[in-house]
């Protein structure tokens, strides 16, 4: 969906993703390791944690990855002609996108997608006030499906932008597909620049994913708070706590939330059991060497490029090219 003032194409859209909500939710809790999806944690007070995380002391992801770009910036955007359009996938604030459109002086459109109204709205805003030379098109929708560009800008040169190590939130065979889909959508000359988060140290992965202010648990906790606002359930939130764990055997960092005692909850009519110690399993975040990464991305038919990394190698920009 296009984001305008059309209220009615709003609220269809607000409608199926509804359901989509209620299906995934009582189908994931209904599995033997109760599940539920991480694109869910983004709603408007979500993606409001989500960029309480960035500033954190522990979450180094963010400002390493930051560094890189501002370092690189121009390398990574040489190719793009002022007609081209910059496509963002899971854009969030769009605040690191500012560091590459710095060197775009003459850009004339970028698109960014993200299931986060509230996310796309702020950042909309904001770049029209700071660039208003720039067509910045908003698509709220999940970047997994097919990804329909606007009309007139199909035929345009394009670059894909996906940092944040969001990738990592995928499976590896998930993330696969998802590099096929981000192919078609940039098609026919494909060129993305994405961000990796790299393995290293469990305790500091740990560390980042445990943060003292406990404004990750926040994040954890605010899915079973959107499950109440948004699906009628009954979570009792003090009933649960945040857990993120380092799981070797994958090289993922999981995050679950952990039921305190033997209870139940009703969503939308059904009844879901948990004993004490059982947990719902929100989200993965898998980290990846340069060179697994690379070859993650030879798998989905792209053709790595440059990679930069920052002095420390806690985190990679990798150049995908359409081979
Ligand atoms: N790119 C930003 C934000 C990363 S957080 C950064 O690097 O800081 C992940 C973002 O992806 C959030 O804004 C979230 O709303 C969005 N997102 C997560 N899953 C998504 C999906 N399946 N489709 C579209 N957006 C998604
Ligand atoms: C968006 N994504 C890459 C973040 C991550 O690090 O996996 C989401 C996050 N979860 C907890 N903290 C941050």
């Amino acid at each position: 969906m296009l984001l305008n003032p059309n209220m009615r194409e709003l609220l269809s859209e607000r409608f199926a993703l509804d359901d989509e909500f209620a299906g995934a939710v009582i189908g994931g809790l209904s599995r033997p390791q109760k599940t539920l999806p991480c694109r869910f944690f983004y709603d408007a007070r979500g993606s409001e944690l989500f960029e309480e995380i960035t500033r954190l002391p522990e979450y180094y992801p963010t400002r390493t990855e930051t560094t890189i770009l501002s370092a690189h910036a121009q390398e990574m955007v040489e190719h793009l002609p002022p007609a081209g359009v910059m496509l963002e996938f899971g854009s969030g604030s769009s605040l690191k996108t500012e560091i590459l459109l710095d060197q775009l002086a003459h850009l004339t459109a970028y698109v960014m997608i993200d299931v986060s109204q509230t996310a796309l709205l702020g950042a909309q805003a904001r770049l029209a006030r700071q660039r208003p030379a720039l067509d910045v098109r908003a698509i709220v929708g999940d970047f997994s499906r097919p990804v329909q560009l606007p009309e007139d800008l199909r035929a345009r040169p394009k670059m894909g932008f996906f940092p944040g190590s969001t990738i990592g939130n995928l499976t590896p065979s998930e993330a696969i597909r998802l590099l096929r889909i981000f192919r078609a959508a940039l098609a026919p000359a494909g060129h993305l620049i994405i961000g990796a988060d790299l393995k290293k140290d469990a305790r500091r992965l740990v560390l980042a994913y445990n943060d003292a202010a406990g404004v990750t648990a926040a994040f954890n906790l605010n899915l079973l708070a959107r499950i109440n606002r948004e699906l009628g359930g009954d979570f009792d939130l003090a009933a649960f706590r945040h857990e993120a764990i380092y799981n070797p055997r994958h090289g993922r960092i999981e995050m679950h939330l952990v039921s305190l005692r033997q209870q139940s909850v009703t969503i939308r009519g059904q009844r879901f059991s948990f004993r004490p110690g059982e947990t719902i399993h929100t989200e993965n975040s898998y980290k990846y060497s340069i060179e697994q990464f690379r070859e993650l991305a030879r798998s989905a038919d792209w053709l790595p490029r440059r990679v930069w990394t920052d002095a420390a190698h806690m985190f990679s920009v990798h150049e995908l090219v359409a081979s």
